[in-house]
């Protein structure tokens, strides 16, 4: 089965996915044993791996090759953040050719100028695009691909930029005309009030996807009980996750003038072996090195 209809038929399925956001091949690995049900191939996480803003520095080359190593380490279908779509329409028929090629499931698009400013900053500059120049992007993402099961999924920042929720509904009707097969609402209010509100208005012909990292009390009981959400993103967990197990290693072998004590509670190079398939090369070595 295509990766787009694995994607599809486990939303069918399953009724809400959880798809989990990754910055590398071993965080994706990590991912599929853990039991998810996708990847989100995070424009943040990636940055973030660079140790740079999420402010379209990161080039579609880098996010591209990045994807490209984690499909060949997973076999999860994949939900390309491609951001703003990296330029106007035209770039945006030329970045779903690239991603449909690389085994992309899914991307999602969103409605800010580019280059955008990430979502969650408090005093985040944003910017949105007329509503018909985006609804372009839109069509053309659709026109554009080949197989009608690859998800064309649109992301409205209106909540985000303080529009609000009429806005953000009006936004989220037009793509949907447009061709969107699902809409990405994103807050970054502390609480989920405002997501929840949005969610019990939506009244449009497609599913909603969610990506509670502001919010994070919205758990997937509360958001079955919505009854129009698809898709749970777990975007900036996998590298918060790294962030505090590396700075907690890191300080403590400082502290502590070696790494001693830090050894015993952080995975055995052994485990690092089978994550890396070490068994299959051995394998190979028995067979190939004559
Ligand atoms: C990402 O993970 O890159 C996202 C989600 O787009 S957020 O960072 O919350 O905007
Ligand atoms: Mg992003």
């Amino acid at each position: 089965m295509s990766n787009p209809k694995t994607l599809r038929r486990r939303m069918a399925d399953r009724g809400l996915v959880h798809i989990m956001a990754t910055h590398s091949p071993l965080s994706a690995v990590l991912a599929e044993e853990a039991g998810f049900d996708g990847l989100w191939a995070s424009g943040f996480e990636l940055s973030a791996l660079y140790g740079l803003a999420d402010m379209s520095l990161i080039t579609m080359t880098q996010h591209l090759d990045m994807l490209r190593a984690i499909a060949a380490r997973s076999s999860l279908p994949i939900v390309a953040d491609i951001d703003t779509g990296f330029g106007n329409a035209i770039n945006v028929v030329h970045a779903i050719r690239e991603y449909e090629r690389a085994g992309t499931a899914a991307v999602v698009i969103e409605d800010k100028t580019f280059p955008k400013v990430t979502s969650l900053a408090a005093d985040g500059r944003q910017e949105l695009l007329r509503i018909e120049e985006f609804q372009g992007k839109i069509a053309a993402a659709v026109a554009t691909r080949q197989d009608p099961d690859f998800l064309v999924i649109a992301r409205t920042e209106a909540l985000i930029a303080g529009l609000g929720e009429s806005e953000a509904l009006q936004r989220a009707t037009a793509y949907v005309e447009a061709g969107a097969d699902m809409i990405l609402i994103h807050s970054k209010k502390k609480t989920p009030d405002e997501i929840e509100s949005f969610a019990r208005a939506w009244k449009g012909a497609v599913p909603l996807v969610i990506v509670p990292n502001a919010y994070p009390e919205l758990d997937a009981a509360r958001i079955k009980a919505l009854g129009n959400i698809a898709m749970v993103i777990y975007g900036n967990y996998g590298i918060r996750a790294a962030t505090t197990a590396m700075q907690s290693a890191f300080r403590r072998i400082i502290a502590d003038g070696g790494v001693q004590n830090v050894h015993k509670d952080i995975v055995a190079v052994e485990e690092i072996f089978r994550l890396q398939d070490m068994d299959s090369v051995k394998k190979d070595e028995k067979r190939f090195l004559r």
